[in-house]
């Protein structure tokens, strides 16, 4: 089944079966690993971000990306790879239908929750495309807070999003503020063997290779 919690908004709950996830799970733990890491994200205003993010493709540093990892061991981003652009492309088209197709993925963002971490109501507005943000959920469930593009606050919808959940922000929605207000800790499927919550998001950069 598929939802549309707002225009260009779309959640498909259980899209990636038990396989894919554990596939895309040791592929995540595969890519935390130094150099070019696991690293925890420092705001120029002086905050840390609760969960920890590691890049593929372009390296996202507040508020610009980077081919190295400026704000941590400097080291070359790791490359995107085909197989995970296949998978936006196809998670696309079953969120959208065939017609939406984009430009080619080039960006991941992976985001590690422990079971206090958070994510504050932002945009994503540091890409050059409007393509849509693809989202994959794995882990432990947590409360997504979908808002509106004009303030960080009500209303918003509160979703939430499981182990193995498609969540695709197009069209209208692509702007909008969103959040991750918590964790539901030990929520994850018990053969996953994940304590916390992992995130990836694919997204076009619109930048030049
Ligand atoms: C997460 N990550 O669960 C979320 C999922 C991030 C981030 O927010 O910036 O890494 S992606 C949510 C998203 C992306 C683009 C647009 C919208 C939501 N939206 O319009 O709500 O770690
Ligand atoms: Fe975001």
């Amino acid at each position: 089944d598929r939802a549309e919690i707002a225009p260009g908004a779309v959640h498909v709950p259980d899209w990636l079966d038990a396989g894919a996830q554990r596939r895309l799970l040791d592929a995540c733990r595969a890519w935390a690993r130094p150099p070019a890491g696991l690293r925890t994200v420092r705001t120029p205003g002086g905050g840390t971000m609760t969960a920890r993010q590691v890049c593929l493709g372009w390296h996202w540093y507040p508020y610009a990306y980077a081919r190295t990892v400026v704000d941590g061991d400097g080291t070359p981003v790791k490359p995107f790879p085909d197989w995970l652009g296949e998978l936006g492309r196809r998670a696309v088209a079953d969120a959208l239908g065939e017609g939406a197709a984009t430009a080619p993925y080039d960006i991941a963002l992976i985001n590690f929750y422990g079971g206090d971490a958070r994510m504050g109501m932002h945009r994503d507005s540091d890409e050059r495309s409007d393509a849509p943000v693809v989202s994959l959920s794995l882990g432990d469930t947590c409360v997504f807070r979908f808002g509106n593009t004009a303030t960080r606050t009500r209303p918003y919808t509160d979703v939430e999003l499981r182990s193995g959940d498609l969540f695709v922000f197009g069209g209208a929605s692509r702007l909008a503020y969103h959040g991750v207000p918590r964790v539901h800790p030990g929520s994850a499927p018990p053969g996953l063997g994940l304590t916390g919550r992992l995130n990836v998001t694919l997204r076009v950069s619109g930048l030049d290779a």
